[in-house]
């Protein structure tokens, strides 16, 4: 176990008030900890305006080392890794330690095989299957950037991250289970690359339905075939501490999503910090994230947080209501997993399933709950608190995001306060900020504002992926010298932080973001659309669902046939994750004289709240509002 956990309230505050004083020093304290092929020279450099960020510069390691061979002396029959089938009946697999660094070098040697190196960008379009994360170790294995695309995503979104990546190479399955359906990877993943994506020179396909698929010769591979040919040990590249480590896309306001870049030496530092601080993890603890590995949470909570601790991670391949809405708590009392990370739309759906699901489990392993992806509303928090853990297991709201690498702003579970719909307290080596539209610090208590940070850490973003400019654009410009983060926050009277949400034109669908931006261009790639605008409305099960307001070329005779097109308009772009709640066919949308559409008053109409419109004098057309406020009241 690493040396760098805060046990106690006390030492929290000493730790956090060190963390200030002196981030190096406290930051180098907790490197020296993982293992380093060569030291740093240099712990720090940086400036938020180009910006520029390089932590532990000189220093050489490689993240695998450190999630494997560094425990197979002590852990070696520990399990590292529990996978949980879609189907219960189906068998399990666990993997301790040994396995799993035999099946991540071996792997690595398949990739090394096919040609691919340190520095390739490799996609991985996969079910949750053990392959799917020996896959992203083999990758940081021998240096090649690691590119997860969940693989709900549309033919044409992976298309376009495969583009932007310049992906050498993607790693897939023939097919996947998903609760009762089952749905065909390569098929999508040959789709995409007709698209193309050129740069793209072998697909290694993991079999898992057993499906006879399209095999393109000279490209495709399938994985059980390679692995005849590879031997169980492929040595460590070492990395520099500031080499590509992965990309990971996510939306902005923008219409296209962009590829995060995560360093090596950075990311795996405070992976393992924080992984081990805010669940307070304990050495023979079973730890289950819930989230997909297409995500930025499985990728640090299921995947490298807990391996780099020397934990047991748990994996599930399905959803939590297939066969019925007891299988998370069946899952939890089959394992005896003592610590539960999951999001709010999964409580909140669960909820909704009534509790009997929830009370024939005796749950009596969990130790610490955790929440994550977007504001966990009281009522959600109470749930999960009395009927889930009983009272017994603190609730950890954690907050952070794709760009923060690790969790952020969350209470250490057993040793915070904890007070419902409040992330709570920055992690030591965390500087948050509230800041006023023009940009100045508000001090003291019980305060909103925007939400920046104001010194990195070592897990920041460096940059987006071939586009440095559109990453100091997105969270360096709109306050100098500062990280923006995207959301409002309120700073309590006792200093916890609440966070409202985001401020910018980014909805949070079941914990998922997606730009306004991108699902308009979606809608309007649909022939009968002449132009729509997208805001988010509150919704019961998602948290926020999506709104769409919709301009037809012909007045609409057939609204069923219409919407059903846009639907699949934005399947086709997006993925089913994307899909409109709601569409309302309107003959104009409110713009301002200079043509902008003003989204605070669809927004309100969205939310069923008119009473409050605001100002609607500038519009162009003010009686589009009339119209709009009359056409939202026949919405299904
Ligand atoms: C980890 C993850 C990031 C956005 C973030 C915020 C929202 C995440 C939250 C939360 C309130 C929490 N968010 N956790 N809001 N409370 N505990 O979700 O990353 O997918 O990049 O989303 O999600 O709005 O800005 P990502």
């Amino acid at each position: 176990m690493m040396n760098f956990r805060i046990s106690s309230p006390e030492q929290y505050e000493v730790t956090y008030r060190r963390s200030v004083e002196d981030p190096e020093g406290f930051w180098d304290q907790i490197a020296k900890e993982y293992h380093w092929f060569e030291p740093w020279h240099k712990t720090l450099e940086w400036e938020f305006y180009t910006p520029s960020v390089k932590w532990f510069i000189g220093g050489k390691t490689n993240i695998t080392y450190n999630c494997l061979d560094r425990h197979l002396k002590k852990r070696g029959n520990k399990l590292a890794l529990i996978w949980e089938p879609n189907d219960p009946k189906e068998k399990f697999v666990r993997l301790t330690y040994r396995e799993l660094y035999e099946r991540v070098n071996q792997y690595a040697n398949v990739l090394k095989r096919n040609g691919i190196k340190k520095g390739d960008r490799v996609a991985i379009y996969m079910p949750m299957i053990p392959e799917l994360a020996i896959a992203v170790l083999a990758c940081a294995r021998i240096g090649a950037v690691h590119s997860v695309v969940f693989a709900g995503f549309s033919a044409v979104s992976l298309a376009d991250r495969i583009k932007d990546a310049g992906a050498v190479a993607v790693l897939t399955s023939d097919g996947l289970n998903r609760g009762a359906k089952q749905i065909p990877v390569k098929r999508v993943v040959d789709e995409a690359i007709a698209m193309g994506c050129d740069t793209v020179k072998r697909v290694i396909v993991t079999e898992r339905l057993g499906w006879a698929v399209n095999m393109v010769e000279g490209r495709d591979v399938w994985l059980h075939e390679e692995l005849q040919h590879v031997g169980k040990e492929c040595p460590p590249e070492p990395m520099d501490s500031e080499d590509m480590l992965f990309i990971l896309y996510t939306s902005g306001s923008t219409g296209k999503p962009k590829g995060v870049v995560h360093t090596v030496g950075g990311y795996m530092v405070y992976a393992g910090y924080t992984f081990l601080n805010a669940f307070q993890y304990e050495e023979s603890d079973v730890f289950w994230c819930t989230a997909d590995v297409g995500w930025i949470t499985g990728h640090t909570y299921l995947i490298y947080g807990p391996l780099l601790n020397g934990a047991t991670t748990l994996m599930f391949e399905g959803v939590p209501t297939y066969p019925d809405a007891g299988r998370f708590w069946q899952v939890i009392d089959k394992y005896g997993v003592n610590i539960f990370y999951t999001a709010p739309t999964a409580i909140r759906s669960l909820m909704a399933a009534g509790l009997d699901h929830v009370l024939s489990y005796s749950l009596d392993s969990l130790r610490v709950l955790g929440s994550v992806g977007e504001p966990i509303n009281e009522e959600a928090w109470n749930w999960y608190h009395i009927h889930v853990g009983k009272e017994r297991c603190p609730v950890i709201d954690t907050w952070w995001q794709t760009e923060t690498g690790g969790i952020m702003i969350s209470a250490l579970a057993g040793i915070s306060k904890l007070k419902p719909a409040h992330a709570g307290q920055p992690l030591p080596g965390i500087q948050p900020v509230l800041l006023d539209a023009d940009g100045r610090e508000i001090e003291g208590n019980d305060v909103e504002g925007y939400l920046c940070i104001k010194h990195p850490w070592p897990s920041m973003l460096r940059t987006t992926f071939g586009d440095h400019e559109r990453c100091r654009q997105t969270y360096f410009s709109a306050f100098k010298g500062y990280y923006f983060t995207g959301d409002g926050a309120r700073r309590d009277e006792n200093g916890l932080y609440r966070i409202i949400g985001r401020v910018d034109d980014v909805i949070n669908v079941s914990g998922h973001r997606f730009g306004t931006a991108e699902i308009e261009n979606a809608i309007n790639l649909c022939k009968k659309v002449v132009e729509s605008a997208v805001v988010g409305y509150p919704h019961e099960i998602k948290g926020q669902g999506i709104y769409a307001f919709v301009v037809t070329a012909e007045p609409v005779t057939n609204p069923d046939l219409v919407e059903a097109e846009i639907i699949e308009s934005v399947v086709a772009a997006i993925g089913k994750i994307a899909r409109p709640d709601k569409i309302q066919f309107v003959s104009g949308l409110p713009k301002t004289r200079s043509g902008k559409i003003m989204r605070r008053i669809l927004r309100k109409v969205a939310e069923g709240d008119i009473s409050n419109l605001g100002d609607t004098t500038t519009l162009l057309d003010p009686a589009v509002v009339d119209e709009i406020i009359e056409g939202a009241k026949t919405v299904k």
